[in-house]
């Protein structure tokens, strides 16, 4: 399939990015698939697969630096164009991140230049609304727009989906959200109606929940591997092991990623605060400016929970989210003096997102 760099996502924005490579002589690719250090990238004409130079090697310090799934990249073409070599990444528009699962700290980046993410969740399985919550918190850090789809809804009765989407509205309020079942026609043709022509979608989701099944139908080809995941092996093996970018023939680009288990935020305030923006509200009217709502005197935050204004589960929730955030942030920067300035920062980040809800 010869396509055009836009149906890739190619916009004014990144050709502004890409002038100074075009003009160093650089072919601008995308990143298709990634399985360790070894790549695809998309050009115009073709994919093939690619690798980092040895310069891009040596002066990388770390690990984000790496080229990911859904970054623009400068290549060379080698081998009568059946090889590439990637010498550079154009600056990231978004970044889906999360921290990586294990003991050691560190961000996982799962996309980049994702304009919206379709988070799916199988209604035939038993989870709560905050592990949706998590990934909305996560999206909604990145930039990108989300949309909640629920599967597997043939083999569910409409009390049960209605139960479902009633535990997750307070959740989701904001946000698209729908149930859908793979083999229903209706369905597929409704979330496909939100993708457009240049527009990049991640799917993210639990193992099984219908990511790649869901690529496919819109694909209308089988172009990925989906299967039953298996619950009796503890390590639970999941089917897609990498993330993979697809191009649709009408336009628009869907990045398959593999389940998640773990889905730990990192540096995610700005996402914690836009998902419990009715807490930062309650709490401009705290005595302290910078109010952690847990210990302080005259909190109108605990003070909302007692009156029951606020949901103490939705309260609770917060002070976990905001801890494990704060955590994070005391190992990433054990200097004091760099953490109040982040403080100051995200405070006017706060006040802007205050600022732009009142508008
Ligand atoms: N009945 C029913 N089955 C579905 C639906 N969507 C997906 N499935 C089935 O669920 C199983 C898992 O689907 P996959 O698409 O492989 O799931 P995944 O989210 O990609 O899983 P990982 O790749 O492991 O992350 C497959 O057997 C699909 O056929 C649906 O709406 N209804
Ligand atoms: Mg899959
Ligand atoms: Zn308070």
């Amino acid at each position: 399939m010869n396509i055009k760099l836009e149906d890739l996502g190619y916009t004014e924005e990144v050709a502004k990015c890409a002038e100074p490579y075009h003009a160093g002589g650089y072919t601008i690719a995308r990143v298709t698939q990634m399985v360790k250090q070894r790549y695809l990238v998309r050009t115009e004409a073709l994919e093939i697969p690619a690798e980092v130079s040895g310069r891009f090697m040596f002066t990388s310090r770390t690990r984000e630096e790496y080229p990911v799934v859904g970054d623009w990249v400068a290549v060379t073409l080698h081998d009568q164009d059946t090889h590439a070599v990637i010498h550079h990444v154009l600056p990231r528009r978004t970044v889906l991140q999360r921290r990586a699962p294990g003991k050691r700290i560190e961000n996982q980046i799962i996309a980049t230049n994702v304009d919206a993410v379709f988070i799916i969740f199988p209604l035939n399985q038993s989870w709560t609304p905050h592990a949706l919550e998590r990934y909305l918190i996560l999206v909604r850090q990145s930039g990108a727009q989300p949309y909640v789809f629920l599967s597997k809804r043939d083999v569910c009765t409409d009390d049960h989906v209605r139960d479902v989407l009633g535990r997750i509205s307070t959740v989701c309020a904001n946000e698209t959200v729908s149930a859908y079942s793979l083999y229903d026609a209706a369905d597929i043709h409704y979330i496909a109606s939100f993708i457009h022509r240049g527009t990049t979608f991640c799917l993210i989701g639990p193992s099984g929940a219908g990511k790649s099944s869901l690529i496919n139908a819109l694909v209308g080809k089988e172009v990925l591997p989906t299967g039953e995941v298996r619950e009796y092996d503890a390590k639970g093996r999941h089917i897609t092991t990498k993330r993979q970018l697809v191009v649709l023939e009408k336009g628009g680009v869907l990045i398959d990623t593999p389940g998640m288990r773990e889905v730990g935020l990192w540096q995610a305030e700005d996402g914690l605060w836009e998902t419990f923006d009715d807490i930062l509200e309650i709490g401009t009217a705290c005595k302290f400016r910078d109010c952690t709502h847990t210990h302080e005197p005259q909190c109108a935050v605990r003070k909302a929970v007692e009156e029951k204004i606020l949901a103490e589960d939705r309260y609770n929730s917060y002070i976990r989210y905001y801890q494990e955030l704060h955590e994070l942030a005391t190992h990433l920067n054990p200097k004091e003096l760099k953490e109040r300035r982040e403080l100051e920062q995200r405070r006017s980040k706060q006040e802007k997102i205050l600022k732009l809800k009142k508008r």
